[in-house]
């Protein structure tokens, strides 16, 4: 099977649990159009831990070695640079799912106590991602079609930038990665936790 199917077969059983992908909800009653699960540590608005209080209370499914094999292989090949490869040590993934309509607005990822760069990979339906700077949501951005199979990293002062997804193509999706409708993005990041904070 395809690299990309099989994370989709992948993707699909987290998302049955412990902790279900669900709508997160903000401490201001808003919920997101983007549905989440968490791999490691869960990430809460606006924290990381291991179990999931704002859902069911259960402790996350593990991060598994070979998510984290992948995440080097890609800063390998981005930064050529196998020290920093072997440096990343990637401790949670974070996986959206977006229907047609889903959409992220423009934000910065600051919950982690890391500056390690941030593995992103995306498969399914064709998005457009807004990469921002680092001083605010606003401009300057510029805007890049994400489509099935695209893998970036974040590193350096883009992992401080702000950024977001503001719109998703519909009738893009990519049933041979498995995915009938919608997108799929992992995020491979270093919370910076240590293994027994709580
Ligand atoms: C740049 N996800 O999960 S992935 C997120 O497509 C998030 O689901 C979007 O923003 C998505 O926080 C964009 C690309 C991405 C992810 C994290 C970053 C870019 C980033 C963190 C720092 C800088
Ligand atoms: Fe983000």
């Amino acid at each position: 099977m395809e690299q990309r199917a099989e994370l989709v077969v992948a993707c699909r059983q987290w998302a049955q649990g412990p902790v279900p992908l669900r709508h997160t909800v903000l401490p201001g009653g808003g919920v997101m159009s983007v549905r989440t699960v968490c791999l490691g540590w869960h990430w809460q608005p606006y924290r990381y831990a291991r179990t999931a209080d704002d859902v069911n209370g259960a402790r996350v499914a593990a991060f598994p070695d070979w998510l984290g094999d992948l995440g080097r292989a890609a800063v390998a090949e981005a930064y050529g640079d196998e020290d920093a490869a072997q440096a990343f040590a990637p401790d949670t993934a974070l996986i959206n799912f977006y229907d047609d309509t889903a959409r992220m607005g423009m934000h910065q990822d600051k919950e982690e106590r890391s500056s390690a760069p941030v593995v992103s990979l995306s498969i399914g339906a064709r998005c457009v991602f807004r990469f921002g700077n680092t001083e605010g949501r606003g401009q300057p951005y510029t805007d890049v079609e994400l489509a099935s199979g695209d893998l970036f990293v974040f590193g350096g002062p883009s992992r401080f930038a702000f950024h977001g997804v503001p719109k998703v193509y519909t009738g893009t999706a990519d049933p041979a990665a498995g995915l009938r409708v919608g997108r799929l993005n992992l995020t491979l990041r270093e919370t910076g936790m240590a293994s027994g904070d709580a």
